[in-house]
């Protein structure tokens, strides 16, 4: 009976932090809700019809009660709104030395890829103690990435790409859940994310390693689609270098400019018009029809093993 669990088991960094915040909020509800709940019965009882009490000089404006009401609750809520914000941009940016991981969801499973080449459904394992981040797209309906245990839930959306973190605390399994309805077999959409010790976890991946690395892939498939003929360095004239391009800042045609993270690379590849680089024509041929979620995934883990900002001096657009 005493160790009923009332929120599921904390195993993440953010964790206890989210907990505190939400036992806050019940907090100030209930106490809140304790006293308003309190003087309703208590006046009801004593101002009853027929009750002796004195009905005399009942009070009708008040301003240092009035003020005291106002002021309260606008600093509770702005506390409760400041601590709300800052934790959910902790729990929204990555941290930069994140070990990245790929998830296409779709009806009804979770398709995961390590950059390292490992692929597995339903399944995530990772190391301890090291921040994780997901960049995460649907090939269909609208999926929700869901660790209790982790205090993370996020949306997957076909079309786009949204990213999440967490960096776990203590090795287990925990329920991975699909929170968002996804058609009939929505229920069965759930897996398991696998922590294990950091030594472990290289065992793990060295040995399931069944497919090769995103980047080896990912330059293949930059051959197979042609890709190349625009893009090596020697091919400049037709299209922008993509050596040093991840984590820089393009210039577009009409004056703005645009980080080139994940988001932004995938945009360039499935809708090359709609952000058009500056100084180029627009050749590009849309791959819009031709490549699954992975593949783009691939390209994308190649592309960013070709560096970043570092190394863009070597580019013609600045
Ligand atoms: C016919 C030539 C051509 C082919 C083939 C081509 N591209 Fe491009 N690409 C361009 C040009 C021109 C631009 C610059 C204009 C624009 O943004 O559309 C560009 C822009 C890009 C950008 C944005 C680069 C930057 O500097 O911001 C990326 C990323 C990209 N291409 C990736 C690819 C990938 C991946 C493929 C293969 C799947 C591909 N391209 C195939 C010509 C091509
Ligand atoms: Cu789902």
């Amino acid at each position: 009976m005493w160790d009923f669990p009332l929120l599921p088991e904390a195993a993440s960094s953010t964790a206890a932090e989210v907990d505190a915040l939400f036992w806050l909020l019940i907090g100030v509800a209930a106490f809140f809700g304790g006293i308003i709940t309190a003087g309703l019965v208590y006046f009801n009882i004593r101002y009853r019809k027929n009750s002796k009490a004195s009905r005399a000089g009942a009070v009708s404006e008040h301003l240092p009660l009035e003020l005291l009401w106002s002021i309260v609750p606008l600093v509770i809520s702005a506390g409760i709104f400041g601590w709300g914000a800052k934790l959910y941009f902790d729990m929204h940016v990555p941290p930069e030395h994140a070990r990245e991981v790929y998830v296409v969801a779709k009806q009804w499973m979770w398709k995961i890829q390590h950059p390292q080449g490992n692929r597995e459904i339903n399944e995530l394992h990772v190391p301890v103690g090291v921040p994780i981040k997901l960049v995460m797209t649907s090939q269909d309906v609208i999926h929700s990435f869901f660790v209790p245990a982790f205090r993370v839930k996020q949306d997957v959306l076909p079309g786009r790409y949204t990213t999440t973190w967490f960096e776990a605390t203590k090795p287990g399994e925990y329920h991975l859940f699909c929170a968002e309805y996804c058609g009939t077999s929505h229920a069965s959409m759930k897996g398991r994310v696998v922590v294990m010790k950091q030594e472990e976890f290289e065992r793990w991946l060295a040995g399931s390693r069944l497919a090769e690395p995103m980047t080896a892939s990912g330059d293949q498939l930059f051959r197979q689609f042609g890709c190349v003929t625009c893009h090596s360095q020697t091919s400049q004239e037709r299209g922008p270098s993509l050596h040093g391009l991840f984590g820089s800042t393009v210039r577009l045609a009409d004056g703005s400019t645009v980080t080139a993270d994940e988001r932004y690379i995938r945009e360039s590849i499935l809708n090359p018009g709609g952000a058009l680089v500056a100084g180029y024509k627009p050749l590009m041929p849309t791959y819009a029809q031709q490549m699954s979620q992975e593949q783009l995934f691939q390209i994308i883990e190649y592309i960013k093993s070709l560096g970043g900002p570092q190394i863009a001096g070597e580019r013609k657009n600045p």
